[in-house]
């Protein structure tokens, strides 16, 4: 099949399943077309079935906003005709969907069909798209795509709940590559973290307010208060200077380390006990999957699609939103016995199998030829 992916290029959940999918996809012979802003993070490495189409355009005076989604319909006209794509598959409902209707219709015109796969993410939904300037176009949208998937079954259950939806929504998982995500022997820098083998927790996130960052220090501060630890706090955002303060005050700043934005995120779950997410909302937690692939267990709130990954008791424990105290409480109860430790990790490894990527491919496969064959 050609097959054109719309995506965030940036490090964000959305922008990096969309591009390990069309990489994955590519890999089975398929050739893909990002077409996105600038050029995504994960697409690292050369593939000769993969081609990029950027969407840049020069602002006129007049424009306050430059009208992204004007020129991203543009563009997706001239591919869609062009590359003779057979299907495409946008990620993220805001302003992917819309504009890849727009696109449908200008084609129409011309006599062509092409068919439009929405994949919903989370705060496409459950945070922006709720808004009401953005809401009658995320619900039109939505409803006038051929075919729309949704990361989790909380997602699916969200869009019901918040749009007025009148079509069928498939959950397809988000998936993981355990040719990547895998713990490799990083004993030399673990020394280097936690010189008197402390154990090591970790948090990787975009440190926006959902992702309650703040909560991943105290609870850090309590395990820190019985157990020697070190904290790894990976990304970066705009609750970072908050994070920042709240770690000095809390007096256990040599054992806080801020590391930013890092690509290689598997070396550093390598070497770490314990991961923390303790979110206000969470579609699906990419980024627990990536720690539990790494034999990482996970602490976790209950929130949106973390109750479909981490089970509880299993591999690692969730709490209600907020509740610290039953966080640091568990936290506490994996870290402090090294044969649970170990179980929990196997655990999670084991869990994470289930949503290898051999396993979730061919669905959205399948899912493309249910549109295709009817163009
Ligand atoms: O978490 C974010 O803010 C990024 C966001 C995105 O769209 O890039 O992530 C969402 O999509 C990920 C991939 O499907 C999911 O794993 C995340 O759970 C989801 N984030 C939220 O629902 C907050």
């Amino acid at each position: 099949m050609n097959i054109g992916i719309v995506c965030y290029p940036t490090f964000g959940g959305s922008g990096v399943v969309a591009t390990e999918l069309g990489k994955a996809l590519a890999d089975k012979g398929h050739h893909v077309h990002f077409i996105t802003y600038s050029e995504p993070a994960r697409l690292d490495a050369f593939q000769p079935n993969v081609f990029y189409h950027e969407v840049s355009f020069e602002n006129y005076a007049l424009f306050q906003y430059p009208p992204y989604e004007t020129a991203l319909a543009g563009r997706m006209v001239d591919i869609i005709k062009y590359e003779k794509l057979d299907v495409l598959h946008v990620h993220y409902a805001i302003p992917h969907a819309s504009a890849a209707y727009m696109a449908k219709m200008i084609l129409k015109d011309e006599g062509i069909d092409i068919p439009i796969i929405t994949t919903l993410h989370g705060t496409d939904i459950t945070l922006v798209g709720k808004d009401p300037s953005f809401s009658p176009v995320v619900t039109f949208a939505i409803n006038h795509s051929d075919g729309v998937t949704a990361v989790s079954q909380s997602l699916k259950q969200d869009t019901y709940d918040n749009f007025k939806i009148t079509r069928d929504i498939e959950v397809i998982h988000n998936f993981i590559d355990l040719k990547r995500f895998i713990k490799k022997d990083k004993n030399h820098f673990r020394k280097l973290i936690a010189p008197n083998n402390e154990k090591i927790l970790i948090h990787t996130s975009n440190f926006r307010k959902v992702k309650r960052v703040e909560d991943v220090i105290y609870v850090f501060k309590n395990v820190r208060d019985k157990i020697a630890s070190k904290l790894l706090l990976v990304g970066d955002g705009p609750e970072r200077n908050n994070v920042e303060n709240i770690c000095r005050s809390i007096g256990y700043c040599e054992d806080i380390r801020f590391l930013g934005k890092q690509e290689a995120v598997e070396e550093l779950l390598a070497i770490a006990d314990l991961f923390v997410l303790p979110s206000e909302k969470e579609s699906f937690g990419l980024a627990a999957l990536e720690a539990m692939a790494c034999e990482v267990p996970v602490i976790s709130s209950n929130t949106g699609g973390l109750p479909e990954i981490n089970i509880h008791g299993k591999t690692g424990f969730m709490s209600n939103v907020g509740d610290i105290e039953d966080m640091s409480k568990n936290a506490i109860y994996i870290l402090e016995d090294e044969d649970r430790l170990n179980q929990f990790k196997a655990n999670a490894l084991a869990q994470a199998k289930e949503f290898e990527i051999h396993k979730i491919l061919p669905k959205y496969e399948e899912y493309y030829m249910r549109f295709v064959k009817k163009a």
